[in-house]
């Protein structure tokens, strides 16, 4: 691969943005080396600005589920750009979205547009704290809920990439608000309900955590979850960023059957545009101004170009449920292709999965919480991605995140993808 561009360009963009990107994770710290500037993209394939050609396993984190420059949602987007990009004043189309995730998201019944995860995230726990008039809040080891001040305490994604869960800049008064459990582990969530009688306002997840890899619940954690929060009086947030709209057309919810109080929304419900969101019950979503005290606000919040590309996109989703089988029978059959290469050559690997997620772990131990996933062998996950780079195949650059499927990824692609993660084994095991 000749990659001249893109190193000049990542040269020139870090004389003008921090680490040369907007967004650490992109970096390629996590796995060294230089980050690849893309010109464009169709389906699941990516161009480079050197014009090489990437199948592509990231699909932008999480939202380009139909693959990239979907016709109808780029025809959506581009008619709605064409009457205005924003007008700060109410639309029909935050309506139309707002309505149909509340039609489709179990236990929705109000929703709040936002512009990122992160937003999501953070609207949601402050209203948990104004809904219930208490102070903390417990997260999960590894688990990553976008970069509010509270959530960077042993945070996943990114900051785990980089090895720093816990970051500068977040004030003691802040981060003694925050508690962090370990991810499958009732007990430690138990324990730290315990040391704060009547002060935990919220209980916020991921339910198939994606930010230390792909880590799906244990039987009977989320349900243990929910058990606590009714005892105690806790809101349980499910933070569905990334897998709201992914795993199934109700998400996590829909699919584990376990019922948040708050749910949160980013990536696929902006089909590629900025778009974050947050909803749950009337009476609890009445206490957001300017129906209630709890303010949230955003200039750009529920803007109608990102409104036509979620709505596009969300819609498409709704018209053709048969989208989640495909999906998840495509991943299987990928997962178990990936289990055969290593078992070949003798790689101890862990190749979680879940509907449409995947990950994989070079270790010999099941990958069930931020530890197992941080005591993997992270080199070797780095040797193996640029191996699989070199090759065209764009696998995230980091070992603490999930691969993401698109519908546009084909068995013959899946094979494509198997025959060179059988070379790059192969040289690895010499
Ligand atoms: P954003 O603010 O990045 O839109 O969303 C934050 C967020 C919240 N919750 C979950 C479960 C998330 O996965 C995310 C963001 N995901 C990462 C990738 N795992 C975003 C990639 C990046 O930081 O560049």
């Amino acid at each position: 691969m000749n990659i001249e561009t893109s190193q000049k360009l990542f040269n020139r963009a870090k004389e003008v943005m921090p680490g040369g990107v907007n967004s650490p994770v992109r970096s390629f710290n996590g796995v060294g080396g230089s980050p690849i500037f893309f010109r464009e993209a169709k389906g699941s394939i990516l161009t480079d600005v050197d014009g090489n050609q990437y199948l592509d396993f990231v699909g932008s984190w999480g939202p380009m589920i139909l693959g990239h420059a979907n016709e109808q949602v780029i025809e959506d987007t581009k008619r709605t750009l064409a009457k205005s990009s924003s007008f700060g004043a109410p639309t029909l189309l935050e309506i139309e979205l707002a309505e149909l995730i509340v039609e489709i998201a179990p236990n929705v019944e109000k929703v709040r547009m936002v512009n990122s995860g992160t937003e999501a995230c953070m609207s949601a726990i402050r209203l948990a704290r104004g809904y219930t008039g208490k102070s903390k809040v417990i997260k999960f080891d590894g688990c990553y809920h976008g970069h509010a001040d509270s959530f960077l305490i042993q945070a996943g994604s990114g900051a785990a990439t980089l090895g720093l869960p816990n970051s500068p800049g977040v004030t003691s008064g802040t981060a003694q608000d925050t508690l962090s459990a370990t991810f499958n582990d009732l007990h430690s969530v138990e324990s730290l309900i315990a040391q704060n009688p009547n002060d935990i306002a919220a209980i916020i997840v991921e339910p198939v955590a994606g930010n230390m890899g792909c880590v799906p619940p244990i039987a009977g954690f989320l349900e243990g979850l929910r058990a606590l929060c009714n005892k105690n009086n806790i809101i349980l947030i499910f933070d569905e960023v990334m897998t709201g709209f992914r795993l199934s057309l109700g998400g996590a919810q829909e699919l584990l059957s376990v019922d948040a109080d708050l749910v949160t929304y980013g990536k696929i419900i902006g089909g590629g545009m900025p778009v974050g969101a947050y909803g749950g019950r009337r009476e609890i979503m009445n206490m957001v101004a300017p129906s209630g005290p709890v303010y949230q606000a955003g200039t750009l919040s529920g803007n109608p170009v990102a409104m036509a590309a979620g709505l596009s996109t969300i819609s498409i989703l709704r018209n053709n449920p048969d989208i989640y089988t495909r999906l998840n029978r495509t991943n299987t059959y990928l997962l178990e292709q990936l289990k055969e290469v290593f078992k070949e050559h003798n790689f101890d690997t862990v190749v979680n999965q879940l509907g449409s997620m995947i990950s994989l772990h070079f270790t010999g131990i099941n990958i069930q919480n931020f530890d197992n996933a941080k005591n993997a062998n992270i080199d070797l996950y780095r040797n193996f991605f640029h191996g699989m780079l070199n090759r065209g195949i764009y696998l995230p650059p980091s070992a603490f995140e999930s691969w993401f499927l698109s519908t546009t990824i084909s068995d013959q692609l899946v094979d494509q993808t198997v025959a060179a993660a059988r070379e790059v084994a192969k040289q690895l095991s010499e």
